[in-house]
C-alpha cells in the first residue's frame, strides 16, 4: 500500500472536565466550572471518526493519559490529596484528546532521510498540558516504532514553547509532492499568551531535516491571539494546495501570500475576509478548525463542527464557497459538542500523519468494528458527569483510572499503564 494522510484521533478520556484552565482559549474561561458530560463526549468523539471512516478516510487513535497524573504531582512533592485545587486540576485535565497538540509531523518526502518525523509537543505554556509530553511520547514509540519510516524524536528543550501541530501546515501538490511547510509562531498575544515559540518551530525544522528553502516562519496576528485563537488552528487549515484562512490570521499576510506562491506555483488560498466572517465568529464556530480533506473520489470536504452551521455569517459564506468553483466542494457536519466547550473542534481532536498503515502498529488503527469495541468501554466506564467539587473525590480519580485500564486491555495496549 501507499503512505495516505492518516488521522489519529485523541479518544477523549473519562477526566474531561471544565476547570477553565487555559488563558486566552475563550470557551474553556467561558465554561469554566459547568458540569461536564465525560461519557457523551467521548462517545462525540467515536461518532466523529466513525462518519470520516465512513467518507473513506484511513483513521487511528491516541489514548487518554493516566489521570489524574500522580507521577508528575510526585515530581512537584505533592499527592492527589494534598495538592491545592489548581494543581489537582491540572493533574486531571484530558487535554490530551486535542491530538493537534501531541506532536509536529513532517512526512517522508519532506524530510532529508526519507522518514517520517515526529517531535512531541512540550505545551510548557499551559502548567495542564506541560505534563503531557512524557505520555505522548510513549505512544509514538509505539505507534511508529517501525525505524525504516519512522524517527520520534524527544521534545524541544528549554523555555521554548511548542504546541505541535496545532501551529503547523504543510501545503504540497495534489501529488504529495514539492511541499512546504509552514510554521506559525506568536510573538505577542496582547492580554494573553502567545505559546508557540519561533525557536521551538526552528529546532523542530532542524532536527526533522527539512530543506530551509521549502520551510517557512511566519508570524501570528496579534489581533488573531488577543481575539481567542490562541492557536493558528483556529484561523488557518491546509491540505494539499489549499490554504483556507482568515484574512486576519498572519501578522504579514500579503508577503506570507506571496512567499507561498512563490513556492507552490499551484496553491489555491481561500481567503475570508474580515467584512463577511468576523474573527469573533470565526472563533465562536470554529471554522477554520474543521477538517479539510481530500475524499477518496476526489475533490475536497470540510468536516465542521455544529457551531459553524449555528453561526450565520459562517454558514453564509461557507454555503457561497461551495456553490462556487473553488476546491472545496463538499460540508459535512459533526457533533463535537463537549469538546468545544474547552476550545477543541474536529481539527484540534486529531493528529495527521502521512504514512502507509502497514507500517504503523496495528494496535493503534482502527475500523468501525474497533469503534464499536472501543464506544462499548466508554459506555461501561466513563463517567456521566463530573462536576467541579468531583475532583477532590478519590471514587473519581479511581474510576478513571480503572477506566482507562479498561479500554488499554481492550486495545491490546497494556504496556502503557
Ligand atoms: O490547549 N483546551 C485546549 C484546547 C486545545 C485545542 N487545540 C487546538 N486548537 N489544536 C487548550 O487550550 C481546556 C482545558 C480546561 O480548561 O480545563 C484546554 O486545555
Amino acid at each position: 500500500m501507499k503512505a495516505v494522510e492518516i488521522n489519529f484521533d485523541g479518544i477523549i478520556g473519562p477526566s474531561h472536565n471544565y476547570a477553565g484552565l487555559s488563558l486566552g482559549n475563550l470557551a474553556s474561561s467561558n465554561n469554566a466550572g459547568n458540569v461536564s458530560e465525560p461519557r457523551a463526549a467521548a462517545l462525540q468523539g467515536v461518532e466523529k471518526m466513525r462518519h470520516n471512516l465512513r467518507l473513506g478516510l484511513a483513521q487511528g487513535v491516541l489514548l487518554p493519559h493516566p489521570r489524574p497524573d500522580r507521577a508528575w504531582l510526585e515530581r512537584l512533592g505533592t499527592t492527589v490529596e494534598e495538592a491545592s485545587d489548581a494543581l489537582r486540576a491540572a493533574a486531571f485535565s484530558a487535554s490530551a484528546m486535542w491530538a493537534a497538540n501531541a506532536a509536529t509531523v513532517s512526512p517522508a518526502p519532506d524530510t532529508a532521510d526519507g522518514r517520517c518525523h515526529l517531535t512531541p509537543a512540550n505545551l510548557r505554556t499551559m502548567p495542564h498540558r506541560s505534563h503531557e509530553w512524557p505520555a505522548t511520547l510513549a505512544q509514538l514509540r509505539l505507534a511508529f516504532a517501525d525505524e525504516a519510516h519512522f524517527a520520534v524524536h524527544p521534545p524541544v528543550p528549554g523555555t521554548f514553547g511548542d504546541e505541535g501541530a496545532a501551529n503547523h501546515m504543510r501545503l504540497c501538490s495534489s501529488h504529495g509532492e514539492a511541499a512546504v511547510e509552514i510554521f506559525v509562531y506568536g510573538k505577542s498575544g496582547g492580554p494573553f499568551p502567545a505559546r508557540q515559540h519561533v525557536e521551538a518551530s526552528r529546532a523542530i525544522a532542524r532536527t526533522h531535516g527539512l530543506d530551509p528553502a521549502r520551510t517557512l516562519f511566519v508570524a501570528q496576528s496579534e489581533d488573531a491571539i488577543a481575539a481567542g485563537a490562541f492557536h493558528n488552528d483556529v484561523v488557518a487549515v491546509a491540505n494539499e494546495n489549499v490554504l483556507l484562512v482568515h484574512e486576519q490570521a498572519f501578522e504579514e499576510r500579503e508577503a506570507v501570500y506571496a512567499e507561498i506562491r512563490r513556492l507552490l506555483p499551484e496553491v489555491e488560498i481561500v481567503e475570508v475576509p474580515a467584512s463577511a466572517v468576523s474573527l469573533a465568529d470565526a472563533i465562536r464556530s470554529y471554522l477554520f478548525n474543521a477538517q479539510l480533506v481530500t475524499l477518496p473520489e476526489g475533490g475536497m470536504a470540510l468536516i465542521l463542527p455544529s457551531e459553524a452551521r449555528e453561526t450565520p455569517s459562517v454558514w453564509r459564506w461557507l454555503e457561497t464557497m461551495v456553490a462556487g468553483n473553488g476546491p472545496i466542494r463538499k460540508l459535512f457536519v459533526v457533533d463535537v459538542r463537549q469538546s468545544m466547550a474547552n476550545g477543541g473542534g474536529p481539527a484540534c481532536l486529531r493528529l495527521r500523519v502521512v504514512a502507509d498503515p502497514a507500517t504503523v502498529d496495528p494496535r493503534f488503527m482502527v475500523d468501525e468494528a474497533k469503534l464499536d469495541a472501543i464506544a462499548a468501554v466508554i459506555a461501561a466506564h466513563w463517567p456521566e458527569r463530573i462536576a467541579p467539587e468531583d475532583l477532590k473525590r478519590p471514587a473519581l480519580w479511581a474510576q478513571a483510572e480503572a477506566a482507562r485500564a479498561a479500554l488499554l486491555d481492550t486495545l491490546g495496549l497494556g504496556e502503557l499503564t
